[in-house]
């Protein structure tokens, strides 16, 4: 249990840091899921997902790593990163691979539409295919302040924003998950807003950062991290990381995001990552790095200042940073 003894005096109780809805889920804090949850995960043995084998899609990866994309941090081994998500569809609890098995991932068709030369479907693996994929090293950070890094293999946002030809009149490209109760019995929880929503302005979605993840660590995504294809914002709390999407829409109404619509003082539509800016419930100017159990400063925009800094220039009156 290194990681007790590494937690700063001022990190409040495991019961406070909780799961984005112990608000409404008080089960989360009675079973004490948090961050102390890793070291379960980390000691429960590490699980095989035999995706690679019998994936349409496995002769892609290993992709090219782009060198433009590394970090100062060390890679999250794959079984403490595939053993702890969220993954709200599944369950509320961090352990929810073993649930998540039951994704069924094939067929799997993405409606494109909205504000567009021509909507359409295309199932995921024409999509996969026609887009360049790539392998980039990005940071994750949590709103629940833990943080990973990860070996993500995609396709820019940009290049899907291309391929689907937006009207001028487009402002916000809006996400949406599955929706498929008797699947995902998370979904049964009427209490949510189902199914989960994102959203992006067009600017931030042809940001070179934004990026459309379809595998990790060299393979095809393991069905926990959103298989078949989910969204990688690293400069933005987690939760902006939409997983397993089937749904994209290009409009010009800004979307109401899931946790927005479920609790919009706490979680709003930018969710940006500022250390100075503390989430209602708990700090944010301190992250603890999963694989290590040690905290570390929280850096503005999760280290990407540079990327993405100007794209908030003159909004200075939204709330950026929730
Ligand atoms: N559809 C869906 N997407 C989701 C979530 C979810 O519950 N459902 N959880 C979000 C949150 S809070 C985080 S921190 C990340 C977790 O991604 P990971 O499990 O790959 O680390 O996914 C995000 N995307
Ligand atoms: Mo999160």
């Amino acid at each position: 249990m290194a990681h007790i003894q590494s937690r700063p005096n001022w990190l409040i109780s495991e019961a406070e840091v909780t799961p984005e809805d112990a608000f409404i889920n008080r089960r989360s804090i009675l079973c004490g899921f948090g961050l102390g949850a890793l070291s379960v995960a980390a000691t429960a043995g590490a699980p095989s997902f035999a995706r690679a084998a019998g994936d349409p899609t496995a002769d892609l990866y290993p992709a090219k790593r782009n060198g433009s994309y590394v970090i100062d941090r060390d890679l999250t081994p794959e079984e403490i990163n595939e053993t702890y998500n969220n993954f709200y569809e599944f369950g509320s609890h961090k352990q929810i691979w073993k649930a998540a098995q039951n994704l069924v991932i094939r067929p799997w068709d993405i409606e494109v539409g909205g504000l567009i030369e021509e909507p359409f479907t295309i199932g995921f693996d024409d999509l996969v295919r026609k887009l360049p994929l790539e392998e980039r090293l990005y940071r994750h950070r949590c709103v629940e302040a833990w943080s990973m890094t990860i070996p993500w293999t995609g396709f820019s946002l940009a290049s899907l924003v291309a391929f689907a030809k937006p009207l001028s009149s487009a402002k916000f490209v809006r996400f949406e998950t599955f929706l498929d109760p008797e699947m995902a019995p998370g979904q049964k929880q009427v209490w949510y807003p189902w199914p989960y929503v994102e959203g992006v302005t067009m600017a931030e979605a042809a940001n070179d950062l934004a990026f459309m993840v379809t595998g990790a660590y060299g393979k095809p995504l393991a069905k926990q991290f959103g298989a078949p294809i989910r969204l990688a914002l690293p400069w933005k709390y987690g939760f902006k990381s939409i997983k397993s999407i089937r749904k994209i829409t290009f409009t010009d109404e800004q979307p109401k995001s899931f946790w927005e619509q479920i609790l919009p003082e706490e979680y709003g539509f930018w969710a940006n990552v500022n250390p100075g800016v503390p989430h209602p419930r708990w700090r944010q100017d301190q992250e603890k790095v999963l694989h290590t159990g040690t905290y570390v400063q929280t850096q503005m925009f999760n280290g990407y200042s540079e990327q993405v800094a100007h794209l908030y220039k003159g909004l200075e009156k939204e709330p950026l940073y929730r």
